[in-house]
């Protein structure tokens, strides 16, 4: 007898024609899975081109007289560094390009909600991308990737060219916030009720709406900078009647919460690859899921907390302090919920897993300089200098890009059907691990002392663990390039994967690797949670995924 299959949210089974061509298969395609690909390619390649950025700007610092760059060219190349690493770089590769492989095959979906609006998503990323380094061209924007007028009114026509790429992105972002949530909402396969979602859909779904609402307040932002600087409307330019501060509340009211469109998905990698290489249930599971969706409400409500040296009314100061405090609980519910996972298991110390591990340890250091820096007493203290690089870097490198590798290497068999080296990948991660504290650890003391930064010269007192930073930043350089010889070489030569070398439970380890572009021979049905290893698989009808039968669409 042949049931009609219907998703949760009601949905036929249904799907798109296999594609025909190399160009309808590999570059203006519709499948969740290539368009993510596609998101990881092109975001690496602007981690390559930011990378370098970061190195022009540690080489300057080696010396306390600079010298390796001009000036104007410092301020050009921090500004480019820091836009591209969170536009170019952090939020495609963890929402785009993980979040499109993933999602749809953890909730039992074939595709995204709509394939078209996920091509079109990508496609305006590279194009942004190559405007925003196009900038360099004709004067990039010097006045950080922050750009606060009135500094960014006067500069010249590059900053122009730097507003319309991240208005662009963002509009990215924002189409792709509105496809994952009515994925998530309407396409996941019979039984796979909220509850029994996987944890990074739930880090995904927290993460969508500030895709979705965040982002249009800097779209704002960006076109009322632009029209100011082309045709001179005043909405910045206090000679004028402008408000510089209004820019920066508008600025904030996103980028605070872009940190958590950067962090959240980055929980989520974690929260699956610490019990599998714990072969343990993940503790607390519905906290985590309710963790994540309070961290990203909490999230839209401390925008403030950068502008505590700004001029804000004093009685303002207080809320954004203590709400800022509020968020360290439902962080703390996922560390403790991750460190009792770990408690007893029986780990396997994978690449994959040392990053995880990594994460958890670097991540939280980052956390905590964060609520140092929520304190008011202590910000006035430290805003502006080295000590704040070194938190954020502490959250974005030891966090999120360090949930990025430890996905990579937990999804590259996924994606591929073979698997990356482990022993370039340990050496990958411990030269990373070391680099990385080489670099940034020292600038928490060189921002106490007071070095400011955005300075390419500085006061030789801070000359030492300036050179510390640089040395450490060139080993975490070298520790990248292997990871890049690791999976061009692991593409062609990787040992063979098989559908799910990791034992893992969630639905997409399930089906073979890479997946058929149907995604399922047979949409599941769900009844439980996936982590428990002590239980049989919680799904049914996954029983010809490995063979060689047809697909069947729309009936059992
Ligand atoms: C991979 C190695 C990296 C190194 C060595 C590095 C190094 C640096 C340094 C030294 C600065 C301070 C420049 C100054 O104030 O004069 C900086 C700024 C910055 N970095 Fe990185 N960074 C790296 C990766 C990242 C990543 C992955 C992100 C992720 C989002 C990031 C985001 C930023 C931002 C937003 C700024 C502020 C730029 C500004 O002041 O306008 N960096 N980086
Ligand atoms: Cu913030």
């Amino acid at each position: 007898m042949s049931t009609t299959v219907e998703h949760a949210g009601g949905i036929a089974d249904h799907i798109h024609p296999e594609p025909q061509g190399f160009i309808r298969r590999y570059v203006f395609s519709l499948d969740h899975k290539i368009i993510g690909i596609q998101y990881l390619i092109t975001g690496f390649v602007f981690l390559v081109l930011a990378g370098l950025l970061a190195e022009v700007i540690r080489t300057q610092l080696l010396h306390a007289n600079g010298g390796f760059v001009s000036n104007d060219t410092y301020n050009e190349v921090y500004t480019m560094h820091g836009s591209a690493m969170v536009w170019l770089v952090i939020i495609p590769l963890i929402t785009g390009g993980f979040g499109n492989i993933i999602m749809p095959l953890q909730i039992g979906a074939r595709d995204v909600a709509f394939p078209w609006l996920n091509m079109l998503s990508f496609w305006i990323f590279p194009v942004a991308g190559l405007m925003l380094f196009s900038s360099f061209l004709i004067g990039a924007p010097v006045a950080g990737w922050t750009e606060y007028p009135p500094m960014s009114l006067q500069a010249g026509p590059g900053t122009s060219m730097w507003a319309a790429a991240i208005f662009l992105v963002g509009v990215s972002s924002t189409l792709t916030g509105i496809n994952f949530v009515v994925t998530m909402f309407q396409m996941r396969a019979p039984g796979m009720t909220f509850t029994r979602m996987p944890l990074f859909c739930w880090a995904q779904l927290a993460t969508a709406p500030l895709l979705m609402i965040a982002t249009t307040a800097l779209a704002a932002a960006l076109a009322a900078l632009f029209m100011e600087r082309q045709f001179g409307v005043p909405f910045f330019d206090p000679t004028k009647g402008g408000s510089p501060l209004m820019w920066q509340h508008m600025f904030w009211f996103y980028s605070h919460p872009a940190v958590y469109i950067m962090i959240l998905p980055a929980f989520g990698m974690i929260s699956e690859i610490i019990p599998t290489f714990s072969r343990k249930p993940i503790f607390g599971y519905k906290m985590i899921a309710f963790s994540s969706m309070a961290i990203a409400l909490a999230g839209m409500m401390v925008w403030a907390h950068h502008m505590f040296t700004s001029g804000l009314a004093p009685y303002l100061q207080l809320p954004f302090m203590i709400l800022t405090f509020t968020i360290a609980i439902p962080t703390g519910v996922k560390i403790f919920s991750w460190v009792a996972t770990l408690w007893g298991g029986k780990i396997h110390y994978t690449t994959s897993m040392l990053f995880a591990l990594g994460f958890l340890a670097l991540f939280t250091l980052g956390g905590i300089t964060g609520v140092f820096l929520a304190a008011v007493p202590f910000d006035l203290h430290v805003h502006g200098t080295y000590f704040v690089v070194a938190h954020f870097h502490y959250v974005l490198v030891g966090g999120s890009l360090m949930g990025v590798f430890a996905g990579m290497y937990y999804y590259f068999p996924k994606m591929t059907g073979r698997l990356m080296s482990e022993k370039l990948g340990k050496w990958h991660f411990w030269l990373f691990f070391i680099g990385f504290n080489g670099t940034f650890l020292p600038q928490h003391w060189l921002g106490m002392l007071g070095m400011p930064r955005r300075v390419p010269v500085y006061d030789p007192q801070f000359q030492f663990w300036n050179d510390v930073s640089t040395f450490g930043s060139y080993v975490m350089t070298f520790s990248i390039l292997l990871f890049f010889i690791n999976v061009l070489v692991s593409i062609r030569n990787g040992k063979k994967s098989g559908p799910n070398p990791w034992g893992a439970r969630t639905l997409e380890w399930q089906i073979p690797s890479p997946p058929h572009y149907y995604n399922f021979k047979n949409i599941p049905t769900v009844y439980g949670l996936p982590y428990d290893f002590s239980q049989p698989l919680p799904y049914k009808g996954l029983e010809e995924e490995l063979t060689d039968s047809p697909v069947h669409v729309g009936a059992h």
